[in-house]
């Protein structure tokens, strides 16, 4: 008999034929489940929610972390919150000029089987630049002050671990943990799924920075079809300031400049969502 993974929402969800299970465990944070999928390579799912699969993991990573990282003009120093499957790590790590990626992760145990049964998305954990601490995120932010350019919040949903992470205290430390013109990407959600929690991360983020927008991607594999990122400034955020070099660009499958900006012109609904009152 057929085998199915499924995430099941209020009123819909999202389902995979999947032909082995890798990895079915318990950690001290949450339930973590690696599957063979019968078309989209491997899966992950953490507390019975879909993180990606091999798919189409390239169109979440690459837009979460290049968008901002083309926004800042010499980005550095680096921080990442979340992503335990490395994937945000190994596009970051594709950056020649950066000189440390500090990445921060709640839960070794995802790292650890990430690193086993994923390692196209783990590639670059072993890169130099990379300095893993394991930790709570939101902590990690508010004993750091002026290191970093680029803050890039790779989370879960919210409620568990990633509560925190949907916070107003924790983007205000990210604004102080941030260097003067420093940006935050933050995983944002759908806005056909939870218009709330878009709604109020764009609020949260206009407390604590001068300028965000809100970019939309698709990614099949997510219940709708895409997600969005929220990107913060103090700095202005409308337009790339760089461009990837040859080189870079070469080794991509989503982002373009061209692409980056078309993903921040936003539906009517949801222009409506981020411009109506709080
Ligand atoms: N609704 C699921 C959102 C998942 C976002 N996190 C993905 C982690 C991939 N590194």
């Amino acid at each position: 008999m057929d085998r199915w993974f499924s995430e099941r929402g209020p009123g819909m969800g999202q389902e995979f034929k999947i032909t082995a299970e890798l990895c079915n465990l318990d950690t001290e944070f949450q339930h973590i489940q690696i599957f063979e999928t019968a078309t989209h390579g491997k899966l992950l799912a953490l507390d019975g929610i879909i993180q990606l699969t091999e798919a189409d993991e390239f169109a979440y990573h690459e837009m979460l972390v290049h968008s901002p990282l083309m926004l800042h003009p010499a980005p550095e120093n680096i921080l990442i919150i979340g992503g335990g499957d490395g994937g945000a790590v190994r596009e970051a790590a594709r950056h020649k000029y950066i000189k440390n990626i500090y990445w921060c992760e709640i839960d070794p145990v995802v790292v650890d089987c990430c690193e086993k049964f994923l390692p196209v998305l783990s590639a670059s954990n072993k890169d130099p630049r990379v300095k893993l601490t394991i930790g709570d995120g939101a902590k990690f932010v508010k004993e750091h002050k002026s290191e970093f350019d680029v803050i890039i919040v790779d989370s879960t949903d919210p409620g568990g671990a990633a509560e925190p992470l949907f916070g107003k205290e924790f983007y205000h430390d990210c604004h102080a943990a941030l260097r003067t013109g420093g940006i935050i990407s933050a995983q944002g959600e759908s806005p056909f799924l939870l218009p709330e929690v878009v709604k109020s991360l764009w609020n949260i983020a206009g407390s604590a920075f001068a300028n965000r927008i809100y970019s939309f991607f698709h990614v099949p594999t997510y219940p709708t079809g895409g997600i969005g990122a929220c990107i913060a400034s103090d700095a202005p955020v409308t337009q790339p300031v760089r461009r990837p070099d040859a080189e870079l660009q070469q080794q991509l499958r989503y982002y373009t400049p061209e692409v980056h900006k078309a993903c921040t012109v936003m539906p009517l609904f949801v222009q409506q969502l981020l411009e109506g009152g709080s």
